[in-house]
């Protein structure tokens, strides 16, 4: 079966054919090779139908780029963020800004070109006033806890804990697999293991870490110092005790930060923990099982917590932080050069709203096109 979708009117606005066939690989291969023996043709490259379309002013590179996301989504909250961007609710604002500055901009260029009696000075400085309600939209818009990048990349968890407090059964046990070896051996883990769940929705990356301890083996030593790496740079951390390891609470606590969790391990045995006032606490064991659906929920919540749901405006990707960032220094620093020299204040003007065009790609988007298309797959 052949659809035939004329131009301008297609996904990628340009006239296209679209073969539906019985979906065994053999014919699959035969049509193709078919097809490849017509003059001109060829396989597309990956993206280049959304670039195509992109192109043909089908969808900006925010939509583009939620596409590409909704396609690599794994949890429920990915797929939530991924197509409210594909909506173009991102885009959107990034394009109400870019008009604000660039009209702030021509006002200023009027001022400069028409220097006489036909626009007043005060004409540039009529703008200001815009012109910094979009700068203060702008870093509330960065000022989001990262939410939307938590929830495209996940809720990055570390575990902590002294040698042979259970780290690695647990990280296997959340899994659902064999990630890390488990053995009574101290010293056992080294390398950082990650794993990463769909819990509630959310994507999180959980971290298995090596057990701290002072110990002269260099090899373990590298993994602590790693593991108290990986520690700092997570959004939460799990303190593991066991009875074993009960006594140097206090020590293994100056890892942890507000909000952090410290879980009883090895409930099974049946030992009182010590009350501890400063962190939310929780028993588990993964022999029994005991306690594991409990710490799901309270990693959910978390996940949560920081962030949000899929739904609305916000910054997803690192590309996107770094242009409005740039927006926010030129911006601001056009704002003061109003009152000074009108020369310069354009040029910071135009400076900004191309930061904040190339997020959606209506400038100079050369360089940034290979970046966004690379990680589509053949045939989107
Ligand atoms: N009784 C009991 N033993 C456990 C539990 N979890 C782990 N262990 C044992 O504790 C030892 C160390 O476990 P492991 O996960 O390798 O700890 P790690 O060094 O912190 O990664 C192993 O012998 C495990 O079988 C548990 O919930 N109950
Ligand atoms: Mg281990």
């Amino acid at each position: 079966m052949c659809f035939w979708f004329p131009a301008p009117h297609s996904v990628t606005g340009e006239d296209l054919a679209e073969l539906h066939l019985h979906g065994g690989p053999a014919v699959v291969r035969g049509v193709l090779a078919a097809l490849g023996e017509l003059p001109g043709l060829r396989l597309a490259l990956p993206g280049e139908f959304t670039k195509r379309g992109f192109l043909n002013g089908k969808l900006d590179l925010t939509q583009a780029e939620g596409l590409a996301d909704l396609i690599d989504a794994e949890t429920e909250q990915q797929a939530a963020l991924a197509l409210s961007q594909m909506d173009g609710a991102l885009g959107q604002l990034y394009e109400s800004w870019r008009g604000r500055i660039v009209k702030g901009l021509a006002y200023t260029e009027a001022v400069i070109d028409f220097p006489d009696e036909d626009v007043p000075d005060s004409a540039a400085l009529a703008i200001a006033p815009d012109l910094q309600s979009v700068l203060s939209e702008m870093k509330a818009h960065l000022a989001d806890g990262h939410r939307g990048e938590i929830l495209r990349n996940g809720l990055s968890v570390a575990i902590l804990g002294a040698p042979n407090s259970g780290k690695s059964s647990l990280l296997n046990a959340l899994a659902k697999r064999d990630i890390a070896i488990v053995s009574d051996i101290a010293g056992t883990t080294r390398d950082v293991l990650e794993a990463r769940l769909n819990l509630g929705g959310y994507a999180v990356n959980l971290a298995d870490t090596a057990g701290l301890r002072e110990t002269s083996e260099a090899i373990e030593q590298e993994g602590i110092r790693r593991a108290v790496v990986r520690a700092e740079a997570a959004q939460l951390r799990v303190l593991l005790v066991d009875p074993g390891t009960v006594s140097r609470l206090k020590d293994l606590q100056t890892h942890l930060q507000p909000g952090d969790l410290v879980v009883w391990s090895k409930a099974d045995l049946n030992w009182t923990p010590p009350a501890l006032a400063d962190f939310e606490t929780m028993a588990v064991s993964t022999k029994t099982g005991a306690g594991l659906s409990t710490l799901v929920t309270w990693l959910a919540d978390q996940a949560a917590r920081f962030a949000g749901t899929g739904n609305g405006a916000v910054i997803s990707r690192a590309r996107h932080r770094e242009s409005v960032l740039e927006a926010v220094e030129t911006l601001s620093r056009g704002l003061s050069a109003l009152t000074s020299g009108l020369d310069l204040a354009a040029e910071d003007l135009r400076m900004a709203a191309r930061a904040i065009g190339r997020i959606t790609g209506r400038v100079d988007v050369e360089d940034v096109l290979d970046v966004v298309f690379q990680d589509f797959c053949i045939g989107k």
